[in-house]
């Protein structure tokens, strides 16, 4: 439904509306009048945003389809058709296709994973209709096929976490080789892994730490609770856990304490050290001031308000930045690490009083 001007009223009550009107205000000729009121009893149809959001695996998501929700509601000029891929890029492609097929006049695609989206977004070209990226990337040949991005720096979320966990090592004089780390990984695919991913073999790489095994726990509690437990079964000298968001971590921590394992950061009595990533989770927040989880990097959910900026941009005959990161903090428990560094940027450390 492409949004045009459209009459509220048929053109012969209009017409007759508009005679009262000029022998009520004694004006001769209706035509004077005729346009005034005729705009004015027109209103503009709805801007219409089809979002394809890709599921509801964790909090994170959770809170991102909340915001976007929020931020087009229907009572101010937008309004919203929501669909839930449920982690299938098959149910999204479906959806935007839907999207084309009802003429709406925006596509927002929150994308499972990268790859694969060049087609149908060709369509939603071809059919004039803009499409905005939020969350994760695509990866397409033609970056003309969305108007743009907006999300998060995975990888420097990650870089983030390393650093953190590199000044403890540090700290606590532990050799970088008696760092044995697991990786419990997101959706393989989703840009989200693949920076996390990458963040923290470039670490190990760097700092010399022993990274034992890379296994995706698919974003959710109840595989990140899976892959800890097999994990412990292959593995006897696991001491960090490196979790690529707050909802495995919880499921790791559950298998780990029911292995008996001590979770917290006290590796050289050997407890097992839990880094973690979002930070919307209240259970995971908790567990950072009791230092079950020794750091979170913050991947901020409420992308919504910034999608609403930059669909009025377009509607008022702007282009928006083809990529906009936003800011991000990393919380711990721990006062010594104040802040860290990253390719010679400083970064706060928000220290989360117990
Ligand atoms: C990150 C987002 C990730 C979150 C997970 O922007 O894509 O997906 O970190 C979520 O919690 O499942
Ligand atoms: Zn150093």
């Amino acid at each position: 439904m492409k949004h045009r001007l459209k009459s509220i009223l048929c053109p012969v009550v209009v017409t007759a509306m508009l005679l009262c009107m000029a022998v009520a205000c004694g004006t001769t000729s209706i035509e004077e009048n005729s346009n005034t009121v005729e705009e004015e009893m027109i209103e503009k149809e709805p801007i219409v945003v089809g979002f394809s959001q890709l599921g509801a695996e964790s909090d994170w998501r959770s809170a991102n389809t909340q915001s976007m929700k929020s931020s087009f509601t229907g009572l101010d000029g937008y309004t919203m058709i929501f669909d839930d891929g449920q982690q299938k890029q098959a149910n999204q492609i479906m959806a935007i296709r839907k999207f084309i097929q009802q003429e709406v006049d925006y596509i927002v695609l929150a994308p499972v994973t990268e790859n694969g989206w060049d087609t149908v977004l060709q369509e939603a070209k071809d059919a004039n209709i803009p499409v905005i990226i939020v969350d994760r990337r695509v990866n397409v040949e033609d970056e003309s096929l969305f108007v743009c991005w907006i999300g998060s720096d995975f990888e420097l979320e990650a870089q983030k976490a390393t650093e953190w966990l590199h000044q403890y090592a540090e700290n606590k004089k532990i050799p970088a080789q008696d760092i044995h780390i697991v990786n419990i990984q997101g959706t393989l695919g989703a840009s989200a892994q693949i920076g996390r991913t990458k963040g923290l073999q470039d670490a190990a790489e760097k700092y010399g730490w022993d990274l034992l095994a890379e296994v995706t726990g698919d974003f959710t509690q109840t595989k990140g609770k899976e892959v800890m437990k097999s994990l412990l079964q292959e593995y006897d000298n696991i001491n960090v856990v490196y979790c690529e968001n707050d909802n495995e971590a919880l499921g790791a921590i559950e298998a780990l304490e029911e292995a008996g394992k001590k979770v917290g950061s006290n590796l050289i009595n050997g407890e097992v050290m839990v880094i973690s990533f979002d930070g919307i989770n209240e259970k995971a927040r908790s567990y950072v001031q009791e230092g079950k989880i020794s750091c979170i990097a913050e991947c901020n959910p409420l992308l919504g308000p910034l999608v609403r900026v930059a669909i009025d941009t377009v509607e008022s005959g702007g282009v928006p930045n083809k990529y906009y990161y936003v800011n991000e903090e990393i919380f711990s428990a721990n006062p010594n690490i104040t802040s860290v560094t990253v390719d010679k940027k400083e970064y706060p450390v928000t220290i989360v009083a117990k």
